[in-house]
């Protein structure tokens, strides 16, 4: 692969890690915070992404490049409420849908098709997290403050995260 290839495939291991952390940050928040399916969830959800983090490493050595791990800002820690968690989590995933579109329009600019190929996974994988990101915000915001509503939602969660636990590759 050519050295422009390889150094954006090499910022989006940063950001993939990046992600793996924000959220393993999030999981902690809520789960001192009460909310123990959420936590659960995001506990998940951070393995996801170093599973996504990982997908890269290897394609990118696999390809003859070589994988370069960099320094990786300290994420957030505290967060208004599980609704702020949420939303901040949506945002950053249209952010890395924007990143992997980006990467996706440079692969086909450098006719590297294979890349561009390797890419559709994780275009299909960011259509379903922006999709179930917004699903769940758009159920805190129903239920707004109410108390009873926020339980069964973090209920909801914890089977979310048990269900992505037998599906994950
Ligand atoms: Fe959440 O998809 Fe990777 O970053």
């Amino acid at each position: 692969m050519n050295s422009k290839i390889e150094a954006a495939l090499n910022e989006q291991i940063k950001k993939e890690e990046f992600s793996s952390r924000l959220y393993l940050s999030m999981a902690i928040w809520a789960e001192i915070n009460g909310f123990p399916g959420a936590a659960n969830f995001l506990y998940k959800h951070t393995e996801e992404e170093r599973m996504h983090q990982m997908k890269f490493v290897h394609y990118v050595n696999e390809r003859g490049g070589r994988a370069a791990l960099m320094d990786v800002e300290k994420p957030q820690d505290k967060f208004d409420s599980l609704k702020d968690v949420f939303k901040q989590i949506f945002d950053h995933e249209v952010y890395i849908t924007g990143s992997i579109n980006e990467l996706f329009g440079l692969a086909n600019d450098e006719k590297d098709y294979t890349t561009a190929n390797f890419l559709q996974w994780f275009i299909t994988e960011q259509l379903e997290e922006e999709n179930l990101m917004r699903t769940i915000l758009d159920k805190i915001n129903l239920v707004g403050s109410d108390k009873a509503g926020m339980f069964h939602i973090d209920k909801e969660l914890d089977i979310l995260a048990a269900s992505q636990g037998s599906s994950q590759q």
